[in-house]
């Protein structure tokens, strides 16, 4: 008996399967299927190519940059050792790890003058996208950060500042002072001031705001303003200043 229901079952299974799935709709749906993964695999497969393409370009890309970058810090090199004296329209290196700071490691400084307006291309060893500014482990009312270029127009330390970078008639200036507000991240033209200032003896008034532009793939900043009587044969000084550590080019020996 139980043998026969056992029988009576699988062939009314065998029925409704037989009515339900027919082996041709089987098959198109298998079909169907396949289709739609192989699909799938060949989108994929696109997607990974672009992405290593596009990783593969910007790799070349930075691997250009770097080798320009190599060429330009060789030629500089050569530029650095004929002259003695930093003045616009030059291109001066300097020492790499000088600080361990790298936003502050200046590399190079390119110069140019245009009548009066002075552009200074500040090559440092990396510029990270946002600083802490206000930092709650330094004091108050002190210089945090700084990044700038002295003038010293007429060639005279007896005139412009009386300390310092003696001599000095201007000075174009990236600068944050700390004055105990609270701790911040941002990028640095945001959080720090960009202006020229006036030396008079032992003051130092504002002349002027200063145009800035940050190169974060390069790590340059660019600073271009106007300083009034600037010649070719004006002295220049770089600086870079984070807390109590700097870095300097050409810097102040007369
Ligand atoms: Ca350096
Ligand atoms: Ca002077
Ligand atoms: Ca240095």
């Amino acid at each position: 008996m139980k043998k026969y229901f056992a029988i009576l079952m699988t062939t009314i299974l065998c029925m409704i399967c037989f009515v339900n799935c027919t082996p041709s709709e089987s098959v198109s749906q298998a079909a169907v299927a396949s289709t739609k993964e192989i699909e799938d695999a060949i989108l994929e497969e696109t997607r990974v190519a672009l992405q290593a393409a596009t990783q593969e370009a910007l790799s070349i890309q930075r691997t250009q940059e770097f080798e320009i970058g190599q060429t330009q810090t060789a030629q500089a090199l050569s530029v650095a050792q004929i002259q003695k004296n930093c003045t616009p329209g030059g291109t001066y290196v300097d020492e790499e790890g000088d600080t361990d700071i790298e936003h502050i490691d200046i590399l190079k400084v390119e110069t140019d003058l245009e009548n009066e307006t002075l552009t200074c291309v500040i090559y440092l060893e990396d510029i990270p996208s946002e600083i802490t500014v206000n930092r709650t482990n330094i004091e108050k009312n002190v210089l945090e950060y700084s990044w700038a270029v002295y003038v010293d127009v007429d060639n005279n330390t007896a005139t412009g500042v009386n300390w310092g970078f003696l001599g000095a008639d201007y000075v174009m200036s990236i600068m944050k002072f700390a004055f105990g507000e609270e701790e911040k991240t941002g990028p640095i033209d945001i959080l720090a001031q960009t202006d020229i200032w006036k030396f008079e003896d032992d003051s130092m008034a504002y002349y002027n705001k200063l145009d800035v532009s940050i190169d974060y793939d390069m790590n340059t900043i660019t600073f271009v303003g106007d300083i009034p009587g600037i010649t070719n044969d004006s002295i220049l000084y770089f600086y870079a200043l984070d807390y109590h550590e700097t870095d300097t080019l050409c810097e102040y020996e007369k």
